[in-house]
């Protein structure tokens, strides 16, 4: 018998950094963090285990990926199989939701989407606890997408106490927005894998990081309890400042920064000295997304569309956690 189920995740931007592994085997962070799940930015994936097969298949945006490209995947379906005793492989059928086609798939997005599809595919009713910790498994940062607006991935010291909870904002989260900021770059890519593992194992600035890390997550936690804007702007930036400086300090050293993405942070300065409260944060990328109440979002993006091409710039607002959908497959029998 074939196990068919669907599912929708969206992605999520740190604000306070998972940045290092202290297992990467089951993909425990060294440090706690904070994200805000997005709007603009999604993935649908439809998953089917099927006895027919005899290998998994990944399909992402209707065309079939290579041995290479489904590595991941199969991976996660083998925890997956494991973990629940299913012995079928699996045809995965992704579809990545972005405004433009600039790169800006999401493993968080995409592994969130994947493990509550597999959930889905066998009726497990897993907790979004028990999610969060399968989607973990897949990619650390998609442990948080299973939430919508803020959530924390506490750290934990094993598989089952590392997982995301939801930090309650009230309803503040809703008047947040995020501008994404796409850089022109030439550089060769460090996966944010590699970048982490290499910063871990050589930065002499890591210590300090975690250090630093630990006090940021508190301060951000009391910024949004209090719904203070540019307290949690403001050290969502220097967490940012200071992931970002631990790569510096690592053998060999390496930089996600282009000089667009250090204009865009000038620009931010710029910016708030006009009397526009904003911050940015960067990821394991030269991309930019600049944090500001959605009160501020249009002349924030006027201001950048100055600056940046229309296609460069995307405005997301806050969210929803992971929705699971009726399949397609099934719904053809309906
Ligand atoms: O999202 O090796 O989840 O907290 O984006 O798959 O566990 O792709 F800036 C880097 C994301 C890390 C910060 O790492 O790594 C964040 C980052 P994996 P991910």
């Amino acid at each position: 018998m074939k196990h068919i189920g669907k599912a929708r995740a969206y992605t999520n931007i740190a604000l306070i950094k998972y940045w290092g592994k202290k297992d990467e085997q089951l993909i425990l962070p060294m440090n706690s963090s904070l994200s805000l799940t997005l709007d603009a930015f999604y993935t649908e994936t439809e998953v089917t285990f099927d006895p027919a097969l005899s290998q998994d298949c990944f399909y992402l945006n209707d065309r079939l990926q290579n041995k290479e490209q489904t590595k991941k995947i199969s991976k996660f379906l083998t925890i997956f199989r494991n973990k629940y005793s299913i012995s079928h492989y699996a045809s995965v059928d992704s579809r990545n939701f972005v405004p433009t086609a600039a790169g800006l798939a999401s493993s968080a997005s995409g592994l969130a989407a994947l493990a509550g599809a597999c959930s889905a595919a066998l009726s497990l009713e897993l907790s979004p606890q028990e999610l969060s910790k399968l989607a973990r498994r897949g990619s650390g940062s998609a442990c948080r997408s299973i939430f919508g607006g803020f959530a924390e991935w506490r750290k934990g010291d094993s598989d089952d106490t590392s997982f995301a909870v939801q930090v309650p904002a009230s309803s503040w989260e809703n008047e947040l927005s995020m501008l994404f900021i796409l850089v022109n770059d030439t550089q060769k890519d460090v996966s944010s894998r590699d970048g982490m593992k290499r910063t871990v194992d050589t930065s002499i600035f890591y210590q300090g990081w975690l250090t630093g890390a630990a006090d940021d997550l508190e301060l951000a936690k009391q910024a949004i309890a209090e719904n203070n804007f540019s307290a949690l702007g403001e050290v969502a930036e220097s967490n940012a400042l200071r992931m970002h400086g631990t790569t510096l300090g690592a053998v060999p050293p390496f930089t996600y920064w282009s000089p667009d993405s250090l204009k865009a942070m000038n620009l931010v300065r710029s910016c708030r000295m006009r009397g526009i409260p904003c911050y940015f944060t960067m990821d394991a990328g030269p991309n930019v997304k600049v944090l500001v109440q959605k009160k501020d979002q249009e002349k924030l993006y006027h201001f950048f569309s100055e600056h940046f091409n229309e296609k460069q710039l995307i405005l997301a607002n806050t969210g929803p956690g992971l929705e699971i959908l009726k399949p397609e497959r099934l719904m053809d029998n309906d």
